[in-house]
């Protein structure tokens, strides 16, 4: 009898350190994102600050350069350079730091973002222009800043979500679901609502259960985690073995910026929905000695290497008259993407021309061969690893020694 007590309190010994080893290991990859995204932020970026916020990271020297700087360029550029996505980002990320968005006041001038993600929001839908993903985002926003006079995108994002159940992205189904679930107390349609909520959060844990863990891709894991953290009581009394998909998380060393900026909120038990209820009081959650000290905001120096590889490059349009390309070129090994197209163009510059702007998430490749995708015909360069698409972008992506990156012209 004796000896089975023993065992047992062994066995819940054993059990207790497991789970404080769990829970150490957590915090750990918590504090090491946060330092990683501290460490590489090169340029204003509103969803690192909601990140930190939410993680309660909220004392560097990097958080408050990132808010004052964010609040200088949302008065300089909300009005005239941002889409209504970057105006409803920067709207969560100054909630989540307790500013009011709709008084926003930097370098002696005041603004209101509201009534400007509005009116890109309506002109951007009318142009039909907009995307399912950015529709969701400002509903979001809206939501959370108190302003349900939107009941057509709601009701909008919920019909689609119902009638192309599994079309869209992971991602964009699952910022549909933040801005559903917000929405879904304020709004005439809460049957609709409750439905399409139903039919996602269901659909992803199917594809969990089905592959593993994993919804979508490792990069989407951020925003479906969001989903479902938030979305319990759609999809009960079906329970969530939440531990599984974190396991997922857990497994993938996640190195860009943006793709921690989603993933770190989940990995604290919160959404972008907490952006606006409790963001605030969250600013003062971690212990003095869980924050994390100054850091200088210098990027890693890669280490040099001299071995070269050979990687094929074809360019293909179906789409608009036709043409394809292919060529092969060498570069260093480690090499980016982006890298291999500049090497293509500097030795075929009238065939590989290619042009690129810059995103928060790095270089997206506008044109190739002179033929730009488009907003209104939805076309865009769409980038594979033979008939892979990548699950990265130019910027991050490095080929291997004889690989076949396609980049042929698509429609989304
Ligand atoms: C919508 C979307 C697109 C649209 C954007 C056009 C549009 N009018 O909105 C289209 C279909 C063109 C697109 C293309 C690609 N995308 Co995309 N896209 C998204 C999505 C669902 C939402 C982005 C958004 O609107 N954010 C909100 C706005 C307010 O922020 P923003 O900074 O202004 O957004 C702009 C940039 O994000 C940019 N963009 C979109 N995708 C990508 C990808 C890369 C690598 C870069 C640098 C920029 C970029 O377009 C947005 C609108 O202008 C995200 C999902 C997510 N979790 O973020 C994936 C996502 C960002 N895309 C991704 C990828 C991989 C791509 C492609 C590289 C796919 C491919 N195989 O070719 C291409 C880009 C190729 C190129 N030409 O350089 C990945 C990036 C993963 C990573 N490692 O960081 C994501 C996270 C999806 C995923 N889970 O895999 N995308």
């Amino acid at each position: 009898m004796r000896g089975m007590a023993y065992s047992i309190g062994v066995l819940l010994a054993l059990a207790s350190a497991t789970v404080t080893q769990g829970c150490i290991a957590h915090d750990h990859l918590v504090q090491e994102l946060l330092q990683r995204m501290e460490k590489s932020i090169k340029s204003l970026n509103p969803s690192i600050l909601l990140a930190m916020n939410l993680a309660g990271a909220t004392h560097s020297h990097v958080h408050n350069w990132l808010l004052q700087e964010i609040k200088k360029d949302a008065v300089e550029r909300a009005q005239k350079d941002m889409t209504s996505g970057q105006v409803a980002l920067y709207i969560l990320a100054l909630l989540s730091s307790c500013q009011d968005p709709r008084c926003v006041h930097a370098m002696g001038k005041t603004i209101n973002l509201i009534p400007i993600l509005k009116q890109k929001m309506d002109e951007e839908i009318s142009k039909n222009v907009i995307t399912w993903y950015t529709e969701s985002l400002d509903t979001l926003a809206l939501c959370l800043v108190k302003e349900y006079d939107n009941q057509d995108a709601v009701e909008a994002i919920a019909k689609e979500l119902l009638n192309h159940k599994s079309s869209p992205h992971v991602d964009t189904r699952a910022m549909a679901v933040l801005a559903l679930v917000c929405a879904y107390k304020h709004t005439g349609k809460q049957d609709l609502i409750r439905d399409a909520l139903k039919a996602v959060t269901n659909d992803f844990l199917d594809e969990q259960e089905r592959r593993n863990g994993m919804i979508g891709n490792i990069y989407s894991m951020g925003l479906a985690l969001q989903a479902l953290e938030t979305s319990s009581e759609f999809y009960a009394p079906r329970k969530w073995d939440r531990a599984q998909a974190f396991r997922v998380v857990y497994n993938h060393d996640y190195k860009e910026l943006m793709a921690i900026a989603q993933v770190l909120p989940p990995l604290v038990g919160k959404s972008y929905l907490n952006a606006g209820r409790w963001g605030c009081t969250a600013t003062n959650r971690m212990s003095p000695s869980q924050q994390l000290p100054p850091s200088p905001m210098l990027g890693t120096v890669g280490v040099p290497t001299w071995t070269t590889i050979t990687v094929q490059f074809s360019i293909t349009n179906t789409l608009k008259n036709y043409f394809h390309y292919s060529t092969s070129v060498c570069v260093p090994d480690n090499s980016t993407l982006l890298q291999v197209m500049k090497v293509a163009r500097n030795e075929k510059p009238d065939i590989f021309c290619f042009k690129k702007k810059k995103t928060l998430r790095g270089p997206f490749v506008t044109s190739i061969h002179g033929l730009a995708g488009n907003e209104t015909e939805r076309t865009y360069w769409q980038f594979f690893s033979c008939w892979s698409p990548l699950q990265e972008g130019v910027g991050t992506y490095k080929p291997k020694n004889w690989e076949h990156i396609q980049a042929i012209f698509s429609t989304y």
